[in-house]
């Protein structure tokens, strides 16, 4: 099979690339492209070329899987400095996504050509990088210099409609994309061209200091974005030659980096959690078309609009006309919310409201493929809402829980097919949270685990499979972090000082305020239905208090912090209480260092994440790493906790744990078995 063929019809060039999956510009690739162009551009009977893929995308960039490797000639830069070189035009015919190194590929041609419904966008800054082919010289020459900031920062792609509108692409076509290149190329044959390298580019350097200010926040920590605006600045001040020697620094530095080491791992570890060892290609698949949700509160309705908007119909049950109408207005709103922000197009929203049914009889779910049920946290009320999915809906109907932590194995024994049961656990809110963590009890068959992994993709999720275990992996690691920050509190820290330090560590927000937004009450309910030695009561005497107290977070306008319109100030009660306890638990209260703080609560969170590998719970670390980007916004830069646990030094790590189990004792200090026995093998 060729990966780089030529052909040449009526004295126009096709050079057609043919590497799959995804055409990524891998050694062999460049090497052919170059080859290509370098005979073609000798042939004086070729008058233009067309650059085109099979399979489904065009290059959607560099070969991720050569980075960190000995780089191999010619790299990209020199095949987009020979293609510079052309003397007859270049025609990028662009299908599916073409994306960082490809879409730069495509930007050194002198014409590109889409088909509706492609994208292009320039993603490295997902990776950690910033465009290392020219693209942060050449995007701004082509679009602009605001547009091209926005692009390059964002990492996100633009549609064939958008790229026509802002100047990027010459012309929209239909699926004969091979056909319209052609045309295309016929239509501009004899015509001048420009290179993209040679149109001129100003800017105020003011442009520059406002965009970074305007992305500080969403950028917190990354180092990509800011230092591919200094190179869109650099566009504006130097030559295109320095501009991409410049550009090509910037590149190098960034692969080092450990912040895009961190963020390539968790490219790969998202899409290595989809793989399922006994899960193969040749896998039976249960089928699931029709679905239905029991339970349209918060996260029934919640899931419902994650299928919903990826064109699923569903079917939500609730238990009376009153609750059943509160559901749907419910899920309107939300439709409707996110339509007027842009976040769903027309027929999104058209698709919603044609297709959400709302029942109030379990006799609805008889043509149902799967059932979730979305009810109360509570054991009784979901074996019996499972009982009830068993007697009304078809034989091999997959019965899916959305339980957080309950025993899912327990849940399934209680039914007559226990193999068809799976833990389908979304996290609030479910149209927007990235993960999916998918419960496999012991019983679960292939073909409905197989069904599960298939209906994540389909509708966006990170997925990642999780055996039974309380909490799972992403609330178990949580409540070893959450203990900390709560035997913290008592020893003497306060919620803000805690706060501080996990936010400047990089998680989204620090333990006590996202306490405060997601409800404390949940998580004190939550507790009642776990067996009490699977944490440390003291961590949460406070939290308890205060929902007694009426002061369950921001829905009550108190919880750690009382909330006053914009103004946020720590709980008065919060210390009268942390000095209550302390006093009753024997604890003296001293001066605790931001040190102490995010080691025993991050520390925690790592070792917990090893005992969930070493227990088979999670298949690999690095599942456990897209749980916690995903679930909990642990900041991607730092890979996740295990990424970052060899990042900091495994050895480390257990000499720290060993000394917290010195001073606070084994009971949750005890060092995960398999990170004691890495750091053997390490030594
Ligand atoms: N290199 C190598 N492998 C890649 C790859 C890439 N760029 N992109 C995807 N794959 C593999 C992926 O690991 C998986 O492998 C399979 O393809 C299907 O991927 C110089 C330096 C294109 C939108 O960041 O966003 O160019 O698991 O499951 O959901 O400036 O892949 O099957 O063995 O994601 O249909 C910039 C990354 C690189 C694009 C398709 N480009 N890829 O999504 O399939 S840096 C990117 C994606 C760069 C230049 C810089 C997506 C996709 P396996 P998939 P998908």
């Amino acid at each position: 099979m060729n990966i780089v063929l030529t052909e040449i019809k009526e004295n126009i060039a096709v050079v057609t690339i043919d590497n799959p999956p995804v055409n990524a510009l891998s050694h062999v690739v460049r090497s052919g492209v170059s080859d290509a162009i370098q005979e073609l551009c000798k042939d004086t009977s070729v008058k233009a070329i067309i650059l085109i893929c099979v399979g489904r995308t065009f290059c959607a960039g560099a070969d991720i899987s050569e980075f960190g490797k000995p780089p191999l000639s010619p790299s990209l830069s020199n095949l987009m400095a020979k293609m510079d070189q052309i003397n007859k035009p270049l025609i990028a015919a662009i299908h599916g996504t073409a994306l960082g190194g490809g879409f730069e590929l495509a930007l050194g041609c002198h014409y590109r050509i889409m088909i509706e419904g492609a994208k292009v966008g320039l993603p490295e800054v997902n990776l950690g990088l910033i465009p290392g082919a020219g693209g942060t010289q050449r995007l701004p020459r082509l679009i602009g210099v605001a547009a091209a900031l926005e692009m390059i920062t964002s990492g996100k792609p633009i549609s064939a409609r958008k790229a026509f509108e802002v100047g990027v692409v010459d012309r929209i076509c239909d699926n004969n994309l091979l056909v319209s290149a052609t045309k295309f190329a016929k239509d501009i044959i004899g015509k001048p061209f420009i290179k993209t390298s040679e149109l001129e580019l100003l800017a105020s350097p003011e442009i520059f200091e406002e965009f970074s200010k305007k992305i500080l926040k969403r950028t917190r920590g990354f180092l990509a974005p800011n230092i591919a605006i200094s190179a869109v600045r650099a566009a504006t001040e130097k030559s295109f030659v320095e501009g991409v020697k410049f550009e090509q620094e910037c590149f190098e530095k960034l692969m080092k980096s450990p912040e895009s080491l961190a963020q390539r791992h968790l490219f790969f570890a998202e899409r290595l959690a989809t793989k399922v060892p006994d899960i193969g290609k040749d896998t039976s698949i249960r089928k699931i078309e029709k679905i239905a949700i029991v339970g349209g509160g918060t996260m029934g309705c919640g899931i419902a609009i994650s299928f919903l908007t990826n064109s699923i119909p569903v079917l939500v049950l609730e238990q009376s006309a009153k609750t059943a109408l509160l559901a749907k207005s419910n899920i309107e709103e939300i439709i409707n919310t996110l339509f007027v922000k842009g976040r769903l197009s027309e027929n999104q929203k058209n698709f919603t409201t044609e297709n959400l049914t709302i029942s109030t009889e379990y006799s609805d779910l008889s043509l149902s493929d799967l059932v979730i049920e979305a009810v109360f946290e509570d054991m009784e009320i979901k074996k019996q809402v499972f009982q009830k999915i068993q007697k009304f809906a078809k034989q091999d109907v997959v019965m899916a829980s959305n339980t957080s932590f309950l025993d899912l194995d327990e849940i399934a024994s209680t039914t007559s097919k226990p193999q068809d049961v799976i833990g389908l656990h979304f996290f609030s809110p479910a149209y927007i949270m990235p993960l999916l963590e998918i419960i496999r009890t012991k019983h679960t068959s292939t073909d409905v685990l197989a069904a599960a992994l298939k209906l994540g993709k389909l509708i966006g999720k990170k997925t990642v499979v999780s055996g039974v275990c309380t909490g799972f992996i992403a609330n178990r690691m949580s409540s070893c972090y959450g203990r900390e920050a709560g035997l913290l509190l008592l020893e003497g820290a306060d919620p803000e000082q805690i706060d501080n330090v996990l936010y400047k560590f990089g998680m989204p927000m620090g333990m006590f305020s996202m306490l405060d937004i997601a409800g404390i009450d949940i998580g004190v309910l939550a507790r009642k239905n776990i067996p009490t030695e699977s944490f440390d009561e003291r961590a949460f005497r406070i939290h308890e208090a205060l929902v007694a107290s009426g002061s369950k977070g921001q829905k009550t306008n108190a919880g750690f912090y009382c909330y006053n319109g914009k103004e946020k100030t720590l709980n008065p009660e919060v210390e009268a209480l942390t000095q209550k306890y302390a006093e009753e638990y024997g604890i003296k209260r001293r001066k605790i260092t931001p040190k102490e703080i995010e080691e025993r609560c991050l520390f925690s969170l790592i070792n917990e994440g090893f005992k969930i590998v070493e227990e088979g719970i999670a298949i690999r670390a690095s599942d456990v790493d897209v749980v916690y980007t995903s679930a909990f916004g642990f900041p991607r830069y730092k890979g996740g906790p295990l990424h970052y646990a060899e990042h900091l030094g495994l050895d480390y790590i257990l000499k720290r744990i060993n000394k917290f189990a010195k001073v606070h004792g084994n009971r949750w200090w005890t060092p995960s078995s398999l990170l004691v026995s890495l750091v053997r093998e390490n030594k």
